[in-house]
């Protein structure tokens, strides 16, 4: 819709990673809760074109990108965040700052992997990537009810061209988005699983 919310919305989220992948490939300057929140939020951007279906994850979602804009506001990087819960002996607790960026992460990446899917399809079905990318990311990580719920959604979901539309794009301008997304979304994604991994926190809970 022109001159809606959505207004270009792909640019803002690809932007919005390009700080950070810069940090993220600096071999050395710490990744900061800010604009690391910041630009997960801007992600959830993609819920409302979605249709309802997947309101309880956006919900989840939002919910824990919250949780971190609070934290930046009195720890400055990713790292100090994490040796603060594990200072505290909390960093698997449900609701802990670490459990939630392991959480986001997650939705980052399945997004990452949703554009790829996107990119290298020809037809017009979100469903299939969409289902892929839960597949890769989320599903090893949900119970049984958790992933009927999805794969009954994935019915609802719109198609790529409606997708598109609701994003002001064509397949063109989408592609270029989205593939500045898949670039810089990769070593952010590393980036935070190096935080984890150099711990031996794991990633896998
Ligand atoms: C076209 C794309 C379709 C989008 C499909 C989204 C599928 C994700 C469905 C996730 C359901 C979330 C239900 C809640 C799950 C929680 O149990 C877990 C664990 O939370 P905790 O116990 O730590 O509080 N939460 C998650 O796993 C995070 C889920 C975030 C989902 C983000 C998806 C981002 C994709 C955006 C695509 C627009």
């Amino acid at each position: 819709m022109a001159g809606g919310r959505e207004d270009k919305a792909l640019r803002k989220i690809a932007a919005s990673f390009e700080p950070l992948a810069e940090v993220a490939t600096s071999g050395g300057v710490a990744m900061e809760v800010g604009p690391f929140s910041h630009a997960c939020a801007h992600v959830s951007v993609l819920f409302g074109c979605l249709g309802i279906a997947f309101k309880f994850a956006e919900k989840d979602y939002v919910s824990k990108v919250d949780d971190l804009i609070e934290a930046s506001k009195s720890i400055t990087t990713l790292n100090d965040m994490i040796e603060l819960d594990i200072q505290q002996d909390c960093v698997r607790q449900g609701g802990s700052h670490t459990r939630n960026l392991l959480r986001v992460k997650r939705g980052v990446d399945m997004v990452r992997v949703l554009f790829e899917e996107i990119i290298k399809s020809d037809g017009n079905s979100l469903k299939d990537a969409a289902s892929v990318a839960y597949e890769k990311v989320f599903a090893p990580h949900h119970g049984w009810a958790i992933r009927k719920a999805v794969a009954a959604g994935m019915y609802a979901l719109p198609s790529k061209s409606q997708l598109l539309k609701r994003l002001n794009e064509d397949e063109g301008s989408a592609k270029v988005e989205m593939q500045s997304f898949v670039r810089t979304s990769g070593p952010v994604i590393q980036y935070i699983e190096e935080l984890f991994n150099s711990r031996q926190l794991g990633i896998d809970w």
